[in-house]
């Protein structure tokens, strides 16, 4: 494999860490303000083979990207950085500094100036406004909303016949407790005005030839998205500050719609009385016209339409240390589920290729948007091989497929997740 090139991003020497407390937050907002200097020189410090075709990746120490611990590196320039499996067999709430991170576009701020730092609100709203960040945290009231991030690519990696993309394994997604205001709240007060369908979100990056003005990065949500009470601006992650390549100071959090929506280094909000034309809804992240995004390869004739609901997932986060177990013995079986964008219905194990299927215990309910993690129990009566499967179903009625999903962007693979036991 080629050597990454040198880092293009600068490290933070001392990132100081907000606290849970909104009127702590501007403190600590205020020292990515700072500029950030030295560059790391290390490439990588390993590397791991995810588990396909053509799957060997560098992995990147601690510091060599901002505010990033140990990360999988995908691409350098714009970043790409998958999240190791074993951080989700440690923690449901991913840890801010092993997120994993994706932009489009290389030229977004490497450090933002919270001082000159403005939100605007405008378009279709009787009363127009712009806020400073201080502004923000104290005139609205902060709300807290777990939330699973993922990349509408996530896990294209295994989709076959394979497609053009990044080749993310699971790691294309993190659950986070987010801190910040309804965005309901914020276009209350600017008075959306009848005939408004929808609203356009942008950010700081700024775009550079040869990109046309028309590709920078916007998305459009239609406004009942928008106004669902859900959706967030947030200025805080787990607690801390939003971590800068995760989009310090603001970003968008539409709970239960795919990230490409969850516009990081938010600064504009125009509501508009039409979808949008932009590159990024027109063009990117279409899928087939159907809830699952399913169509066969080939498949002439198929209405593409804009990603939005997330389905159902599922996953094992038994180590592989503790997957050698003994006959006659309960082996411990875990992992974490999330609904999408409907709250988890139930978590279900297979121990039989999935001809029968039993309830695993569900733990603590974070909210509907959130991941929640699941226990079960397996005996195995005799030596052998046995292969687990776990399927997730929501309240919406989805369930995960045996089969994964196909379509040309490999957007929203969910097929049910297994693992194997080797009792003796
Ligand atoms: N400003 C901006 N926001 C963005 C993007 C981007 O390129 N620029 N990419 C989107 C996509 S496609 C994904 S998958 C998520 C990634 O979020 P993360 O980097 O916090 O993991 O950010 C979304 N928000
Ligand atoms: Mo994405």
């Amino acid at each position: 494999m080629e050597k990454p090139e040198q880092r293009s991003l600068p490290v933070v020497r001392s990132s100081r860490r907000s606290l849970l407390k909104t009127s702590m937050a501007l403190g600590a907002l205020g020292a990515a303000a700072r500029p950030l200097a030295a560059v790391a020189d290390t490439a990588s410090n390993g590397t791991v083979t995810l588990p396909f075709a053509n799957g060997e990746r560098p992995t990147v120490a601690a510091g060599t990207f901002p505010q990033k611990g140990e990360m999988i590196l995908q691409r350098t320039r714009p970043p790409l950085l998958e999240t190791p499996w074993s951080v989700f067999e440690k923690s449901l709430f991913t840890p801010n500094d092993q997120a994993y991170v994706r932009w489009h576009m290389n030229d977004f701020p490497r450090a933002v100036d919270v001082s000159n730092f403005k939100l605007k609100v405008f378009g279709e709203v009787e009363k127009p406004y712009e806020l400073t960040l201080a502004e923000l945290v104290s005139s609205f009231p902060a709300t807290q909303i777990a939330a699973v991030n993922q990349c509408s690519g996530n896990s294209r990696g295994f989709v076959s016949p394979r497609v053009a993309g990044a080749q993310w394994a699971h790691g294309a997604m993190f659950n986070a407790m987010f801190t910040g205001v309804s965005l309901a709240k914020l276009l209350a007060r600017a008075g959306v005005k009848p005939g408004a369908s929808h609203v356009a979100f942008r950010s700081l990056e700024t775009l550079q030839a040869p990109f046309p003005a028309a590709d920078r990065f916007e998305k459009v949500l239609p406004l009942d998205r928008a106004t669902n009470g859900a959706t967030t601006v947030a200025y805080e992650m787990n607690g801390a500050q939003m971590p800068l390549l995760n989009g310090f100071p603001l970003r968008l959090v539409v709970p239960g719609w795919y990230a490409t929506y969850w516009v990081k280094m938010l600064s504009e909000i125009e509501v508009l009385n039409h979808p949008g034309t932009g590159f990024w809804m027109s063009t990117a992240y279409k899928i087939p016209n159907n809830p699952t995004g399913a169509m066969t390869p080939g498949q002439a004739g198929v209405t593409m339409v804009p990603i939005n609901s997330m389905v159902p997932r599922s996953f094992f986060t038994v180590p592989a240390a503790n997957r050698s177990v003994s006959v006659g013995k309960a082996a411990h079986l875990k992992g974490f589920a999330f609904g999408g964008d409907s709250a988890l219905k139930s978590v279900q194990i297979s121990v039989d290729g999935g001809s029968n299927w039993h309830e695993a215990k569900l733990g603590k309910n974070w909210g509907e948007y959130g991941a929640r993690e699941w226990t079960s129990g397996f005996t195995p009566p005799k030596a052998g091989t046995y292969t687990i499967m776990v399927k997730a179903s929501n309240m919406a009625g989805f369930e995960q497929p045996m089969q994964a999903v196909w379509n040309p962007g490999g957007f929203m693979y969910n097929a049910i997740e297994h693992i194997d036991l080797q009792a003796s």
